[in-house]
């Protein structure tokens, strides 16, 4: 393998920077190193963690333990036992070291679009260690929990570096979250300390962080969870017109308390198998699930993943339109492009205003090499219409990359055909907040016969296993299969625990099906090997004893040309058992009528059978969707039924507005 490594680097060398060959230029490298990768986990990763500094170099061999077999005992996972080192310091002080501390690190714009920001490496170095004083002036150390709620700006990333460079955990709770979610987070982690911002603009609106912050501190206290200190950044375009609620006894101000540091923080030396960070899963229900994930295991699992699956190397443009609130913006915006050297490109707004052209406009100005992104921003941004693609230079553009949800057809060819001109590959990537990195991926080579919404093939160290629903037994590794995507083995940047709860962590992924890591996700591998996520299992609808996967029907839908997005999802039926229940947004508001469902039924009916077709469209001028991105199911499943009094937790909506449209479309 180290052989191959050396020569797909010297190949990746050998070509211009604009149009190289791929990491993975061949067939053959790709399954030697996948082959190399389960045969010889602990080699193979050893030699990739070579291209990381290691304060003290972890041993060739016993550097890995595992095991994840709850018949055998308890699950405990680790990669290079015995080294030391520290993300901040790989992703940062390397690359200044290597004279690039005056190449840009961040490049940001603000919703206003005038509203701009670089910073180069040096600075970020110089603000990541003026934090790691302050914050360490206040008593964090190694170990502690550190609660960052923060817009989009490069005081986040920095934020999130500082707290790698001490030791200390930060749990990013996304800045969408209302205070009682805020609250919950900061209680379940033990977390003294809140970085925040005065408030930030989305689109036309205002959001007062520090006010929210205000009453999630005080709950958090009755609750047992005092805060001691809360740094407070200025956002001086969401304060116009109010002023920041302040408390003496624990606020404190960035521009007062940051400056005057000293940009000297030598970085902690931590254990591989330390901790991180966690981040709290989104979406669950109940009591919030803290994703915790390693130091080593996590920064050569994201940064090799984006070397090999998004070809990205020092230098590129990374412009990812992911929340660092999310798993995506922890790897992909934050760790990985930095990992790696790049530059990263952050929307500190909402990627559709003004208008359709933003990210267009932002893709020309920087010369954006990668783009990432989720299919659901793609399917708004298609809906606004090809014009705006149109109008910018996107010819710089070389990896088109998704992630968090199924991609349909229709999305993939306007993102191949309109954004990448047929010359990018799309990079639709299946993994989760437990895994760390992308696990299956069309990859970006030539070679790669990738398919319009197929998750593509697994990464190094990658087992995946389709069991049989309802027997649990594993189905032909080969040929085309159906079922449960569950995991084998291990991979370094896998999570290690939920915070504070081991039992659970082990029950929610171990304990389903003995032996293996319970994605929860259902799966299909067709005959050339490729794999395609069918949706959650939790969210397959059985129709007359017909398994449908909700995403399946919302493809078919999508796929024709008048429907813009579909969210479907079984409610209750008397004879079938489920009935097929779709919110369907349209292209254009006046299509809503009959003769249109019958359209959009007869279509599913050709895409996937008769036994799929809705019965009832919904017509949705907009879905209820959290401000990640992801349509909020469980509302729906309400409305469809009726039982819009108990809708729940519905904090996490970006635009609350929808769901008393959604109601008063019922049966019209
Ligand atoms: C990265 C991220 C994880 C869940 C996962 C699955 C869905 C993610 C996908 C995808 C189909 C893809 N998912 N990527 N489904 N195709 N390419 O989103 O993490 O927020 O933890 O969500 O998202 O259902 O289980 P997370």
């Amino acid at each position: 393998m180290q052989r191959l490594e050396v020569l797909s680097r010297q190949l990746t060398a050998a070509c211009a920077t604009t149009d190289r060959t791929p990491l993975l230029a061949t067939k053959e490298i790709y399954d030697s190193m996948y082959r190399k990768s389960i045969e010889d986990p602990e080699g193979f990763w050893g030699e990739l963690a070579l291209g990381y500094h290691w304060q003290e170099k972890f041993p060739a061999r016993g550097h890995m333990q595992y095991n994840v077999d709850l018949r055998r005992g308890n699950v405990d996972v680790q990669f290079f036992r015995g080294g030391t080192t520290n993300i901040s310091y790989n992703a940062l002080d390397r690359w200044v070291a290597a004279g690039r501390g005056d190449e840009p690190c961040i490049l940001w714009e603000g919703n206003d679009e005038s509203e701009r920001r670089t910073v180069i490496y040096r600075q970020v170095l110089d603000d990541v260690c003026r934090l790691s004083n302050w914050m360490s002036s206040r008593g964090v150390k190694k170990g502690d929990s550190v609660t960052i709620y923060l817009p989009m700006v490069p005081e986040l990333p920095i934020a999130m570096l500082a707290c790698a460079r001490i030791g200390a955990m930060h749990s990013v709770v996304f800045a969408g979250f209302s205070a009682d979610s805020l609250a919950q987070r900061i209680v379940d982690c033990k977390g003294k300390m809140v970085l925040t911002a005065s408030g930030v603009m989305r689109g036309t609106k205002p959001v007062l962080l520090k006010t929210i912050v205000d009453d999630a501190v005080k709950l958090a206290a009755k609750q047992g969870q005092p805060t001691t200190s809360v740094l407070c950044l200025e956002v001086a375009t969401a304060l116009r017109a109010s002023v920041t609620p302040w408390n003496p006894s624990i606020d404190i101000w960035w521009h007062d308390a940051i400056p005057k540091q000293s940009t000297v923080f030598p970085p902690t030396w931590l254990d591989a198998e330390d901790r991180s960070f966690l981040l709290y899963t989104s979406g669950s229900t109940g009591k919030p699930k803290g994703v915790v994930h390693s130091v080593g295991g996590y920064m050569v699992g994201v940064g090799e993943s984006c070397r090999y699956l998004y070809d990205m190397r020092p230098g590129d443009i990374v412009f990812s339109t992911a929340d660092c609130g999310w798993i995506t913006g922890h790897s992909y915006l934050a760790y990985g492009p930095l990992l790696c050297g790049c530059t990263i490109v952050m929307l500190g707004g909402i990627p559709t205003h003004p208008d359709g052209g933003r990210c267009w406009r932002m893709v020309e100005r920087y010369k954006v090499r990668q783009f990432y992104t989720a299919p659901t921003l793609l399917r708004s941004l298609l809906q606004l219409g090809d014009a705006w693609p149109r109008k910018s230079d996107l010819t710089s553009l070389r990896v088109l990359a998704s992630a968090g949800e199924p991609m349909n057809e229709h999305a993939w060819h306007w993102f191949h055909e309109m954004i990448g001109n047929a010359r990018c590959p799309v990079v639709d990537t299946w993994w989760q907040t437990e895994t760390g990195m992308g696990m299956l991926i069309p990859l970006p080579c030539p070679w790669f016969d990738a398919k319009p919404g197929a998750a593509g093939v697994p990464f190094f160290g990658v087992q995946p296993v389709i069991l049989d629903a309802t027997t649990g037994s594993e189905l032909p590794a080969t040929g085309a299969v159906e079922g449960v995507l569950v995991l084998k083995g291990v991979w370094p940047s896998m999570a290690r625990t939920l915070y504070g709860d081991h039992e659970r962590w082990e029950q929610v992924y171990f304990a389903p099906y003995k032996g293996y890591y319970f994605t929860g996700d259902g799966c299909r591998r067709d005959e050339d090997g490729h794999y395609w996520i069918t949706g959650r299992v939790d969210d397959v609808i059985n129709v007359s004893g017909h398994r449908i996967g909700t995403a399946e029907v919302e493809s078919a839908l999508t796929e024709h040309a008048d429907c813009a997005e579909a969210a479907v999802i079984g409610v209750d039926h008397a004879l079938k058992g489920q009935a097929i229940y779709a919110f369907v947004t349209l292209r254009g508001m006046e299509h809503q009528t009959d003769a249109m469902r019958k359209i959009l039924n007869d279509h599913v009916r050709k895409v996937i059978g008769p036994f799929a077709v809705p019965d009832t469209i919904h017509w949705a001028p907009a879905l209820p969707k959290t401000r990640s991105g992801k349509i909020m199911r469980r509302v729906l499943r309400k409305i469809a039924s009726g039982q819009e009094k108990e809708l729940g937790d519905v904090s996490t909506l970006a635009e609350p507005g929808v769901v008393e449209m959604l109601i008063k479309l019922r049966g019209k």
